[in-house]
């Protein structure tokens, strides 16, 4: 991995950090609709992993995906505009803080039902090796989504037809208010890879050397024709589950032991040894990065809503 391109992922992970801070900043003062679910603390995954593919590569994310779309090349100016309705979003204002999407950089979709971006993945995979391409499909979720059936159904299928599927988990230890062991009879979900046949690897998610060396190792297994893999990245939310939870439900101490492995330190901290990035330099960076998020945020709140008629187009009746 080239000098430049480690130095720009904590870039890439310090602008969604910031961005995640400000959308949460715009939810407050009421300028974002609906719901957010943030991914603070859990940059290092899509990061990581969406930097590993190929432009003609295929990702399916979730409601927590806005650094996924972000590290896949969607304009910070368009997410936000896209969270506030505006016209200039990435699905024109209509879609909101849960549905970041662009088909043109093969992101086919963000999806609130958990579990449901799995199937879509393995059709994009499978569709592509029927038409003779090498293009893999990855798709992102949580912990909780591995205990829905889509998830048995997408990793059977995708390995009975060795589709070039790279299946993530996101583990963060909670579905919503609830932890992972109240409902999960495994410590680790890549145990369920054997069921399929397919190998369960487990990743250390604050770490993104190693998510992006696992992430690489499962394309290139997938590409070559050998089938899926499944990714169980380890990681932590710093926030609660959506808008304004205050995560009250989780022991005294987690979050703190969680923030001393901080996936922005830990890349720091080796940068910073390897004289690629010293800590002022980070300090600047930061300065940076904020003053673009915050004047983004500004350009994007200035740009007009949606027309009424336009917003008809996206409705379906069967
Ligand atoms: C099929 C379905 N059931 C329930 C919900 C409500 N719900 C939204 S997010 C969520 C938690 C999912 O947790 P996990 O898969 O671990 O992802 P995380 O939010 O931790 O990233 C639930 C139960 C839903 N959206 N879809
Ligand atoms: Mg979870």
């Amino acid at each position: 991995m080239t000098a430049e391109k480690r130095v720009r992922w904590y870039e890439q992970m310090l602008e969604i950090r910031l961005f995640e801070e400000k959308v949460q900043e715009l939810f407050m003062d009421g300028l974002i609709e609906g719901t957010t679910h943030l991914c603070q603390g859990q940059e290092a995954v899509p990061v990581g992993a969406v930097s590993a593919l190929r432009d003609d590569d295929y990702m399916t994310i979730t409601y927590r995906g806005h650094g996924h779309a972000l590290a896949r090349g969607i304009s910070i100016e368009a997410c936000f505009a896209e969270l506030m309705g505006r016209a200039t979003g990435c699905c024109k204002g209509v879609g909101g803080s849960m549905h970041f999407t662009d088909v043109s950089k093969g992101l086919l979709g963000a999806f609130a039902i958990v579990g449901a971006g799995l199937p879509v993945a393995v059709g994009a995979a499978h569709s592509a090796r029927l038409q003779g391409r090498d293009s893999v499909a990855l798709t992102f979720f949580g912990d909780g989504a591995a205990n829905i059936g889509t998830f048995h159904e997408a990793l059977n299928l995708a390995s009975a037809w060795k589709a070039p599927t790279i299946f993530i988990i996101e583990n963060n230890l909670y579905g919503e208010y609830t932890p992972m062991r109240e409902t999960t009879p495994v410590d680790d979900l890549a145990d369920r890879a054997k069921g399929y046949a397919i190998p369960g690897i487990i990743v250390d998610g604050q770490d993104i050397d190693a998510v992006h060396s696992a992430t690489s190792e499962a394309i290139a297994r997938a590409r070559s024709g050998e089938g899926p893999s499944l990714l169980e990245m380890k990681t932590y939310r710093y926030r609660g589950h959506s808008r304004t939870d205050p995560a009250r439900y989780r022991p005294d101490g987690e979050l703190e032991a969680w923030k001393s492995r901080d996936p922005l330190a830990i890349l720091g901290a080796r940068l910073a040894d390897e004289g690629l990035l010293s800590e002022a330099d980070q300090e600047t960076l930061r300065e940076t990065v904020q003053q673009m998020i915050d004047e983004t945020a500004v350009r994007a709140q200035a740009a007009p809503f949606p027309a009424l008629e336009e917003t008809r187009n996206y409705v379906y009746a069967v």
